[in-house]
């Protein structure tokens, strides 16, 4: 067998990658006949790739690198608690040191009354660790027909059968036998495309109170929990209007179902708070944890939970649990990477230096003849492209053509943007500074130059 290493031609190593790799929410073949881009070293902000390529990584990896690439001191711990005890579970009346510590650290960042947290290996992991969690704890409380879980249309809470299936992505639950039973969707706070006639407020209410019509109609002896990202990220980083969460706190208050606040994105600094949640306002039973806890350095993920909840659970045996549960290399990593966010004062620079600084850049955005809309919560933003801004218009082409030009073009310039249908996100990481914006802002724009004279050439300038 031959090494493989970054010494290689490219196109060897993409052959070798489709030949056996398969990879995530890829099209195999287009994968095998246009070959992976293959990412090779990355510092800050900045990753390298096969072809020596220097990109501008908006996104953050997968929207977790929020220390930013090439962190010394996290490779490190890792190196270290590699040689001290490199896994051990946490099962059978056993713990270890890192996973102690690192409890105790994120019940002192958590909200008030959030002190236990029960750790997986991802976000999907943890999601459906949840399921399992809101309808034992009911049925502990001696209601076990509370089973429904809430959510909407257009989230993301994973990829497995059970968070697959508390997500409200079409294209995921036709494949795989999704959603399983007793998840119900109702619409999502998305003023640009669904808002129709009514102005944000108005529709922020009307969206929250599907809630309420939807206990209601079910029947409150059914409904276990709501569960919604703070700020929609994978699906195209929606603002939802400031109306929207009050009414959706007050629904879940009123009729005490358990609101379940889903922080894999959101969490560890990302709106320019510790959490999402206290962005926007809202008090959660139970936060979805992952990404940004370890910075992506480490595979980790877990659910913290309210006293009520732990309390309850705590009295029986909850018969579940992952071999990676509480890992000690990744609790390790993740502990380091919270002293990083915490000292380096990460989490409020964003809040009060970078956001506003991008804020201003990106507001700019709007200026652009394909940008409809520009919205921005911390250091996650979109832009939703338009061929006509005043009527709020959609391509006649189909749903996701020209965000997927733009991301082209994107690429070319060295720029990781995504697209998710027509709207361009970002999620850079959250040590990116002023003239790293800067440059994120200028390839943005000569992307979208590029997109917009690529449209009316080809005549896709058009509303659908
Ligand atoms: N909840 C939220 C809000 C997420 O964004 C998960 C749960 C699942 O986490 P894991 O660790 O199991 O992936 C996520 C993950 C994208 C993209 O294309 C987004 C995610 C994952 C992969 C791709 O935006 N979010």
């Amino acid at each position: 067998m031959n090494a493989i290493t970054n010494h290689m031609p490219t196109a060897d190593l993409q052959a070798l990658d489709a030949a056996h790799h398969m990879h995530p929410f890829t099209t195999g073949d287009e994968i095998a006949a246009k070959g992976a881009r293959v990412i090779t070293g990355a510092d800050g902000v900045m990753l390298c790739d096969s072809e020596g390529n220097q990109i501008l990584d908006a996104m953050a990896g997968l929207w977790c690198v929020n220390v930013g690439y090439g962190r010394e001191e996290l490779a490190d711990v890792a190196a270290r608690q590699m040689r001290e005890l490199p896994y051990y579970n946490t099962f059978f009346m056993t713990t270890h040191v890192p996973v102690i510590a690192l409890s105790q650290r994120i019940a002192e960042l958590a909200p008030e009354g959030m002190n236990t947290v029960f750790y997986a290996g991802s976000g999907s992991e943890a999601n459906d660790t949840n399921i399992r969690m809101v309808r034992t704890y009911w049925d502990m409380k001696g209601k076990p027909s509370k089973k429904v879980i809430i959510s909407r249309h257009n989230a993301y809470h994973g990829s497995s059968v059970g968070s697959g299936s508390l997500g409200g992505m079409s294209g995921m639950h036709a494949q795989g036998g999704m959603p399983i039973p007793d998840i119900h969707h109702i619409g999502q706070p998305n003023w640009w495309a669904e808002g129709g006639d009514m102005n944000p407020e108005e529709f922020g209410l009307m969206r929250a109170q599907e809630l309420e019509q939807a206990i209601e109609e079910m029947g409150i002896d059914r409904v276990a929990a709501f569960i919604a990202e703070p700020v929609q990220g994978a699906g195209g980083v929606i603002v939802p209007p400031s109306t929207y969460w009050p009414e959706i706190q007050r629904i879940c208050d009123k009729y005490e179902i358990l609101l379940i606040a889903d922080e894999v994105i959101c969490g560890f600094g990302r709106t320019g708070n510790w959490f999402g949640s206290t962005t926007m306002g809202i008090r959660p039973d139970i936060m979805t944890i992952a990404k940004g806890l370890s910075s992506g350095y480490q595979p980790i993920g877990g659910s913290i939970i309210s006293d009520e909840i732990a309390g309850v659970i705590n009295s029986g045996e909850f018969n579940h649990g992952y071999t990676y549960s509480g890992h000690p290399v990744a609790s390790a990593v993740a502990m380091e990477n919270l002293r990083i966010l915490d000292e380096e004062g990460i989490v409020t620079r964003v809040r009060e230096q970078t956001t506003p600084y991008l804020k201003q850049k990106w507001d700019t955005m709007l200026e652009h003849p394909l940008v409809g809309e520009a919205n921005l919560v911390g250091m996650m933003g979109s832009l939703v492209l338009t061929p006509h801004k005043e009527s709020r218009a959609a391509f006649k082409s189909d749903t996701g053509t020209v965000g997927f030009i733009c991301r082209e073009r994107c690429f070319a310039n060295n720029l990781v943007m995504r697209h998710v249908g027509d709207r361009m996100i970002i999620s850079p990481p959250l040590v990116i500074n002023e003239s790293e914006i800067d440059t994120l802002i200028e390839r943005a724009w000569q992307s979208l130059d590029e997109c917009h004279a690529r449209l009316k050439a080809e005549g896709l300038m058009v509303a659908g």
